[in-house]
């Protein structure tokens, strides 16, 4: 039986890949900060299924420990901070946790000395300001934001790490993606629980603020799919993962909204300056025809089928 560490196991992904590998018989442990209050919405139902693990990616020696305790032969690095408008307030934590994080793990694989298979979460974050549209393994960098540059950092450790040491090192390179799981700051939970709560009568307007931006938008469960794949090819390499279709806010609002039957939205959605960020990216459009090529991957979930879940299930959630 494979054992698989994932760091990050309580956010999005890391609940969606813990499912996944659960079905294939791994045995998996999830690293979680120590904290007052456990926050284990997304992973309450793995409970006595995955063994929770406590460390942090700030501490080397907790990284040593984790690994000790779940002597893993898959380790999928997710946890970071990993809220973009947040690393402007927090730029040296959002630094510390999300690139240094990285190649404390990477040490920490490398002093355990067993041949262990890493997967970096990688981002469409790094390409920020696009220089090629769509981009794809080839395209250049050029990051717009404090966590932009930190994933920069831990790509490029990820892959220095790999050459230097001849260790089994990936990067997924993941365009935006989303789920019934996503964290409320995010636009997409923002919108689908404002639009659940204007339905059910609780609010009567959302406060957001770039309306313009575009993104490349898929489907969490989708993704995590190919961060596994990625790890049981027979060479390391890199892969860009999205949908190739960008869509602005405003699509997704009007998905949104049309899930609960309002077709003009403009008078219950407020443009707030306090949302708008000191450096933007106005659009975000990958090319994942590698990850088509040698892993056979593809998206399976549309973009409305995504919308219409993530409403329906807030407002199932408002309404239980
Ligand atoms: P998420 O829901 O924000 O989850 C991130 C996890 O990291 C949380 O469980 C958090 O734990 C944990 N974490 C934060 N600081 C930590 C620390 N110091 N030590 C250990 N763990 C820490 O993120 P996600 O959307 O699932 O994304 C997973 C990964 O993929 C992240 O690295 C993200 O940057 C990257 N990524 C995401 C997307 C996307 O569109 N979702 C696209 C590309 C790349 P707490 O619960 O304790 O806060
Ligand atoms: O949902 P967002 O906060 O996601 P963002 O910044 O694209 O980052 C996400 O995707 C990255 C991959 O490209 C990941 F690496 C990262 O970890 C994260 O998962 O914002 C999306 C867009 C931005 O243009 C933002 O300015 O929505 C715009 N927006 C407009 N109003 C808003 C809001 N974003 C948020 N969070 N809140 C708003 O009220």
């Amino acid at each position: 039986m494979k054992r698989a560490l994932i760091t990050g196991i309580n956010g999005m992904d890391g609940s969606h890949l813990a499912d996944l590998l659960l079905t294939k018989g791994y045995e998996v442990y999830g690293m979680e900060r120590r904290s007052s209050s456990k926050n284990r919405t997304n992973t309450g139902h793995l409970e006595g299924r995955v063994t929770f693990v406590n460390g942090d990616l700030t501490d080397q020696n907790s990284l040593v420990r984790v690994l000790r305790e779940s002597d893993p032969d898959e380790v999928y690095n997710l946890g970071a901070q990993s809220f973009v408008g947040e690393s402007w307030n927090t730029p040296e934590q959002t630094g510390d946790v999300t690139g240094m994080g990285c190649l404390r793990m990477l040490e920490a694989i490398r002093e355990y000395g067993k041949d262990v298979k890493f997967y970096q979460a990688s981002t469409s974050e790094m390409f920020g300001k696009m220089v090629e549209n769509p981009a794809n393994e080839n395209t250049p960098f050029y990051p717009r934001s404090p966590y932009g540059v930190a994933k920069l950092y831990a790509h490029w450790m990820t892959k220095n790490y790999r050459e230097s040491y001849d260790m089994f090192n990936v990067s997924g390179i993941l365009f935006n993606h989303e789920s019934e799981r996503r964290g409320i700051e995010f636009v997409t939970r923002k919108i689908t629980d404002g639009v659940a709560k204007i339905y059910l009568g609780y609010e009567d307007h959302i406060r957001l603020g770039n309306l313009d931006s575009r993104r490349d938008w898929g489907y969490s469960p989708d993704y995590v799919e190919c961060m596994w794949l990625m790890l049981q090819q027979d060479k390391p390499e890199d892969f860009v993962i999205a949908t190739g279709k960008s869509h602005s806010i405003r699509d997704f609002l009007d998905v949104a909204f049309n899930c609960v039957g309002i077709d003009d939205w403009s008078n219950y959605v407020v443009q707030d300056e306090r949302y708008m960020r000191p450096a933007e990216i106005d659009v975000l459009c990958g090319d994942s025809t590698k990850a088509r090529e040698i892993l056979d991957w593809y998206p399976k979930t549309a973009f409305q089928e995504m919308v219409s879940r993530m409403v329906k299930k807030d407002v199932g959630l408002l309404s239980d």
